[in-house]
């Protein structure tokens, strides 16, 4: 069997990985199986003249090769291209991209860097998986270096519309990067197609089939593979006695006897301002849920060295503040703002024992929290899902209410929806997500990623 390398931005603790989410349980349990190599970044920065070495660790069956950022390299690669460039373009927020030409130096410096580190460390029958924004070019300078091995990459964040795309700094380097893969893997349908438009129209490739594309002296596979979780994990942590307890704790110490819930990273992309006005406006419109319903908003901070972070940060304290002025009781408080981590039996014991599930990006390569929460609930007395249609989890789960993220007054309608909702409608509705949900499981996409990996062979022009 062939060692699985796998490169993301950030290297998890492997023994905690299932606690942590999404990626880092993603990839972990593949890289046990197969007694593969985990490459990336360790987190940590360093000052400009240290010299920069590689640490290699064993974890059980995997070993984890990682190596720190210069503080430049953070500043131009992580910052400035990675979070400054393509995060923003990729959900569509050309308004915050701030394009510089260090930081595209620093971004093709850093993938040089690991490629080089990384081309050391591969043996004859190595199968590599590079994950995300941070690493588009990785293969690429593989290739520079003479390594001849199946890569395979896949896109955790959406694909922007050609026109989108148009606009990002060097897009045709980034786009012809993507042909030294064997195979690209995107969330979604629709990020497969905006990825195929762009090389059709603006590249002058062609469609060889359904998933060959050919351009820039290449022909590779592209298509979609949308993430998934580990349900059975999942359900079993919102249903043992601790989260028992944690329900009924909730409910006795609120007034309220219906819960909303959001769970999101504290990033721009995830809605989470248009989230608090369409809950006021829920109260606004329908004033007899006031006392009987809270909103729940728990976002860990992230990324807090990136100025749109920090602005995110203080009009979602703002609008909270705001509105638990304007309508708390001494006995109510509308909206519940955590600002920190929680640990994941916890949130999954908060969402059995939410009545609705808030999941409202307005934009989103996937969005694992959707999943999780149709994986937490009770069969035969299930919360309902309300979901932004830009989530790529709206392609897959069309059976929760879905909802224009924009629009506050349709979301409120939602919501008012959701928490009137009959049980044999939540029943049927949660029956058929829970089904998708299982099918399409984290497990799924790793061995239907690899196997397509394992039989892609990139045919290259020039040999
Ligand atoms: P994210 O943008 O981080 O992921 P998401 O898919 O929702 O978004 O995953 C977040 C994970 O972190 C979930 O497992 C969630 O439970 C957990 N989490 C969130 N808030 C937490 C908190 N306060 N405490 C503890 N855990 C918390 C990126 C893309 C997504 C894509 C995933 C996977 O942006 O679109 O679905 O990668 O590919």
């Amino acid at each position: 069997m062939s060692r699985l390398i796998v490169v993301s931005n950030r290297v998890a603790d492997v023994t905690k990985a299932v606690q942590s989410g999404g990626l880092a349980t993603a990839v972990a349990d593949a890289l046990q199986e197969a007694r593969g190599l985990w490459f990336g970044w360790d987190g940590t920065v360093v000052s400009n003249d240290t010299h920069i070495g590689i640490s290699i660790n064993q974890q059980g069956n995997v070993r984890t090769a990682t190596v720190p950022l210069s503080q430049r390299d953070y500043d131009e690669y992580y910052v400035g291209f990675s979070n400054n460039v393509l995060w923003p373009s990729f959900h569509y927020r050309l308004d915050l991209n701030l394009i510089d030409s260090k930081s595209i130096d620093g971004y093709r410096r850093v993938n040089q860097r690991f490629a080089r580190a990384l081309a050391a460390l591969l043996e004859p029958d190595d199968l590599i998986w590079i994950h995300d924004y941070h690493f588009i070019p990785l293969a690429a300078e593989l290739r520079a270096l003479g390594v001849k091995h199946r890569i395979g990459f896949f896109l955790h964040i959406p694909f922007p519309p050609p026109d989108i795309f148009l606009a990002v700094p060097e897009q045709q380097w980034l786009a012809r990067a993507m042909f030294s893969y064997d195979l690209v893997g995107f969330q979604t349908a629709s990020d497969t197609q905006n990825f195929i438009r762009y090389v059709l129209e603006q590249a002058g490739g062609e469609q060889v089939s359904d998933t060959e594309l050919k351009a820039f002296g290449g022909t590779i596979k592209v298509r979609p593979f949308p993430i998934g979780i580990d349900v059975e994990a999942f359900y079993d942590m919102a249903h043992t006695p601790t989260a028992d307890e944690q329900i009924q704790r909730l409910q006795r110490r609120s007034m309220a006897s219906n819960h909303i819930i959001g769970v999101d990273r504290l990033d721009y992309s995830k809605g989470l301002p248009d989230r608090l006005r369409a809950f006021r406006r829920l109260l606004d419109l329908y004033p007899e849920n006031r006392k009987a319903v809270t909103l729940m908003q728990i976002s860990p901070p992230t990324r807090e060295d990136v100025q749109a972070y920090a602005d995110i940060r203080q009009e979602l304290e703002g609008l909270s503040g705001a509105i638990n002025g304007e309508y708390s009781d001494f006995d109510w408080t509308p909206v519940r703002y955590i600002h920190r981590a929680v640990p994941r039996a916890t949130l999954a014991a908060l969402f059995r024992g939410s009545q609705v599930g808030l999941v409202t990006p307005l934009r989103d390569g996937m969005n694992l929290v959707a999943k999780e929460y149709i994986a937490a609930q009770d069969a035969d007395d299930p919360g309902v899902l309300v979901l932004s249609r830009f989530a790529g989890a709206a392609e897959e789960l069309t059976d929760a209410i879905l909802v224009n993220p924009y629009d506050n007054d349709e979301v409120a309608q939602a919501l008012q929806r959701s928490l009137t909702m009959k049980k044999e409608e939540r029943i049927e509705r949660h029956n058929a997500l829970f089904d998708k949900v299982q099918k399409h499981d984290v497990k799924n996409w790793r061995e239907t990623f690899l196997n397509e990996l394992k039989s892609s062979r990139r045919a290259n022009e020039s040999g």
